[in-house]
């Protein structure tokens, strides 16, 4: 058996079974092998963006990590945008990167560079096998080091020698572990500090934001003065009716300052301590009120969920309130940002799973559909714009019987639109929303809060996307998506209705009346 297949074989031993890619030369032999084992699916890519952000999205979902293949430094290069917001997202992911054949890295070809200086910014774990005989071993390692808890990005560096040669056996897959246990006496020191009396919060994020860890943090909340607040941008949440709501901290600093204000314990889940997210002359980079005292109940790889349970049993009332189900009416009038979040909140399906991007638009989002059915809500990690589609297209490969719902900003999804001929190749069930404001309107509101004045007309065309007006339908229809564009809240509503209904991928482009 080739190192190819062998390592195919390991992979899907060791529950990796969807490999996404855009592949070249040095991966011949490893494309060629896929047709060998079975059980392992190959997705492609237009572009390495499209490639890591699917990965990320679908281990969202899976809770396992997918496997990506990439072209060299340039490949590894093109999706590293992705992969450092699936770092920030604590996603695993097996990132196979192919390269030249050992003996030829010394003739300097045009396609050779430094790949594990690329990769060290953004893996966890970097493994480089030099023989075919150790390829497997190291394969099970990568799924091992990926997977954590926390997931991260491990990256194989695969030369085309050690993946064409013969002599290679499947490797035998290591044991996953479990979340570490957060010890009594870590719990019961947060016990201690809610019940002082003084004004304390818990900041959630990772993996506390599921479900059961809400409920657990709902009922700490509800049997104590704690106030509970998520992170601004989280992975993945369970929210919805019958769900523990709980309010984010705000993404701008001041505001984020004015939620934690008069706090003498911040209580961090699974979750940093609050940093602002840039820095602004005059402001704090430390979001941490003067005075509050920081502790941790758990960090990342931790069992927060048994965490919050613990604690709960010690401090927590018995039920905690939950979200009660409300659909905003269907909106009529002209499709403003509230209302095309109402169109949304107002057609948005039970189970579904919504990535979201939409920039700007996305407070309307997230507080329309707050007591929509359950869903989950993907988030934007790590600040690199060009994630939203390729994360719902990984999603919806993981998850073929939930709709996949992609809110998407205009200038976000021109980053990695390819991702909708993957859709369409691969007859994925996402409706994407495009909030066309013909604008990148956040960085019009930073420009002035950077300090850097309102901005001339030259400054102001860097921020406008118009002249010309991209056109999403006929992109869409180029790449296989049926597509429409809608110009009031009654036409988003209908074309939502259908595109939800039909199964495969749709395209709604939102052109807003209220652009920026
Ligand atoms: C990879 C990357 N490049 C550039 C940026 C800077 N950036 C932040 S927001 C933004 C524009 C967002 O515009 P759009 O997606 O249309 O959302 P809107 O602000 O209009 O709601 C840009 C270019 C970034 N965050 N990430
Ligand atoms: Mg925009």
């Amino acid at each position: 058996m080739n190192g190819a297949e062998a390592m195919i074989r390991t992979l899907v031993d060791a529950g990796v079974t969807t490999c996404f890619t855009n592949p070249g030369t040095s991966e011949m032999h490893f494309v060629a092998a896929l047709d060998t084992v079975r059980e392992m699916r190959g997705v492609l890519g237009l572009f390495e963006g499209v490639v890591t952000g699917a990965a990320d999205g679908y281990a969202r979902m899976t809770g396992g990590p997918a496997a990506t293949l990439l072209h060299l430094g340039p490949g590894l290069g093109n999706g590293l945008a992705n992969l450092h917001n699936a770092r920030r997202a604590a996603t695993p992911v097996v990132n196979i990167v192919g390269d030249h054949a050992t003996y030829h890295a010394r003739f300097d070809a045009p396609l050779h560079s430094d790949i594990d200086a690329a990769a060290r910014n953004v893996s966890g774990w970097i493994g480089r096998p030099e023989h075919t005989a150790d390829l497997c071993r190291v394969t099970a390692e990568a799924v091992h080091a990926a997977c954590g808890p926390p997931g991260q990005v491990a990256t194989l560096i695969l030369p085309a020698d050690v993946s064409w040669s013969d002599g290679a056996e499947p490797g035998t897959p290591l044991p996953r572990r479990p979340p570490a246990t957060v010890d009594c006496d870590a719990v019961d020191a947060v016990a201690k500090v809610l019940r002082s009396g003084e004004p304390v919060a818990l900041l959630l994020g990772g993996s506390a934001l599921r479900r059961a860890p809400l409920a657990a943090a709902a009922r700490i909340g509800a049997g104590t003065d704690a106030r509970l607040f998520a992170e601004t941008f989280v992975a993945r949440t369970e929210r919805g009716a019958g769900i523990p709501g709980i309010e984010k901290l705000q993404y701008f600093g001041e505001m984020a300052q004015a939620q934690l204000a008069g706090l003498r314990h911040l209580v961090l889940v699974d979750a940093g301590s609050p940093v602002s997210f840039f820095a602004y002359p005059g402001k704090p980079s430390d979001l941490v009120p003067g005075g509050c005292a920081v502790h941790v109940l758990a960090v990342p790889g931790d069992d927060a969920a048994g965490a919050l349970d613990a604690l709960a049993d010690i401090v927590g009332a018995t039920d905690g309130p939950t979200a009660e189900p409300a659909r905003p009416p269907r909106p009529g009038g002209p499709l403003t940002g509230p209302n095309l979040a109402a169109a949304i909140a107002a057609t948005l399906p039970e189970g579904a799973i919504v990535s979201d991007e939409s920039a700007t638009a996305s407070a309307w989002m997230a507080a329309a559909t707050a007591g929509c059915p359950p869903h989950d809500w993907l988030q934007l990690t790590g600040g690199a714009i060009g994630q939203g589609l390729p994360v719902a297209t990984g999603a919806a490969v993981a998850c073929p019987e939930r709709p996949v719902i992609s809110l998407e900003a205009d200038g976000s999804a021109m980053y990695t639109i390819q991702s909708l001929w993957t859709q369409a190749r691969e007859s994925l069930d996402v409706t994407t929303v495009i909030v066309n404001n013909r604008s990148y309107a956040i960085l019009n509101i930073e420009l002035a809060r950077t300090g850097a004045g309102a901005g001339g007309p030259k400054a102001r065309d860097l921020l406008d996307l118009s002249r010309p007006d991209l056109d999403f339908v006929q992109l869409a229809g180029g790449m296989g998506v049926p597509a429409v564009a809608v110009r009031t809240a009654d036409e988003a509503v209908a074309a939502l209705e259908q595109a939800i209904a039909e199964p495969g991928p749709h395209l709604v482009e939102a052109i807003l009346e209220d652009r920026r």
